[in-house]
């Protein structure tokens, strides 16, 4: 069991509620909400996926960020993406697509999956901003070949909060990989699609079953309130802690000025997959 800080919000979680630690010791993962796989003529459509089913969870993650934002707590996002050259995309992943829509086959927002190309980018509504660190991957999970455990580790960020795209692929990988490592994890229930319902809906019940043998699960509203961020339709947060003063999450963004003060610590960031992103 997780040791209890009186001083840190409880998020009131499934199968058991998610103790926050310390500020600056958990992030706000976003995983892969890229042109890529929520837009026509991507990556998620190339695999004969309707892309239009993740929309909904926009709204949600821009909540989120804004109060991550606000509050100056680590935040993470993630992109599947691959080389140009291909070098970096086994055969066995360069296979899977329809014939003229494959990996790095052109299409209307560019090659598709290859990093720096337009239909590759986080897509505008969650876009980062300095500060928050921008990890790319070659895979479905955020460890595979990255940097991630490592900055991590070395930040002391031991409890990720996980959303995005798509709950049974590169976020449910993911999640394990970080429970693998010993990183606590909460997913979220409503920053999280999948092209599949059904599939959405087992990810929840398999990495919750035996007492959240993988993660726990939790909604937005609950992270949000037990952070002291105010939702339009919420009633008054909590102050009982200090992490809780009342903030408004329906602000559209943090202010400049804000960012640069809120920024992330950058100075281990730099590797071929971890980069901070500069104004
Ligand atoms: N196809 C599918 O559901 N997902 C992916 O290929 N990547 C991610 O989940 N990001």
């Amino acid at each position: 069991m997780p040791k209890a800080n009186p001083t840190m919000p409880v998020i009131p979680a499934k199968p058991a509620d998610f103790q926050l630690p310390a500020p600056g010791r958990f992030a706000l993962v976003i995983i892969d909400m890229q042109r890529d796989f929520l837009e026509p003529g991507g990556f998620g459509e190339s695999l004969g996926n309707n892309v239009h089913r993740l929309r909904p969870i926009v709204p949600v993650l821009q909540r989120l960020l804004v109060a991550f934002r606000m509050r100056g707590f680590p935040v993470i996002h993630t992109i599947e993406g691959h080389h140009p050259d291909l070098t970096d995309c086994p055969p066995a992943k360069l296979r899977r697509g329809k014939d003229g829509s494959r990996i790095g086959d052109p299409g209307p927002m560019g090659r598709i999956l290859i990093l720096g190309e337009p239909g590759n980018g986080i897509i505008p509504e969650l876009a980062p901003v300095p500060g928050e660190l921008v990890l790319t991957k070659p895979g479905k999970g955020a460890f595979c070949r990255t940097d991630l455990e490592s900055m991590l580790r070395v930040q002391a960020i031991t409890h990720l909060l996980v959303g995005g795209v798509t709950t049974e692929v590169c976020v449910q990988t993911t999640l394990r990989e970080a429970n693998d490592r010993g990183f606590e994890c909460l997913l979220i229930e409503d920053a999280t699609e999948s092209y599949f319902p059904e599939f959405k809906q087992s990810t929840m019940d398999m990495v919750r079953a035996q007492g959240g043998i993988v993660a726990a699960t939790a909604h937005s509203s609950d992270i949000l309130r037990s952070i002291g961020v105010t939702e339009p339709s919420a009633g008054p947060p909590s102050t009982a802690n200090p992490a809780a003063r009342p903030v408004n999450a329906t602000a559209a963004q943090a202010p400049s000025s804000l960012h640069a003060r809120l920024a992330f610590p950058l100075g281990l960031a730099i590797s071929r997959n971890l980069f901070p992103l500069h104004p």
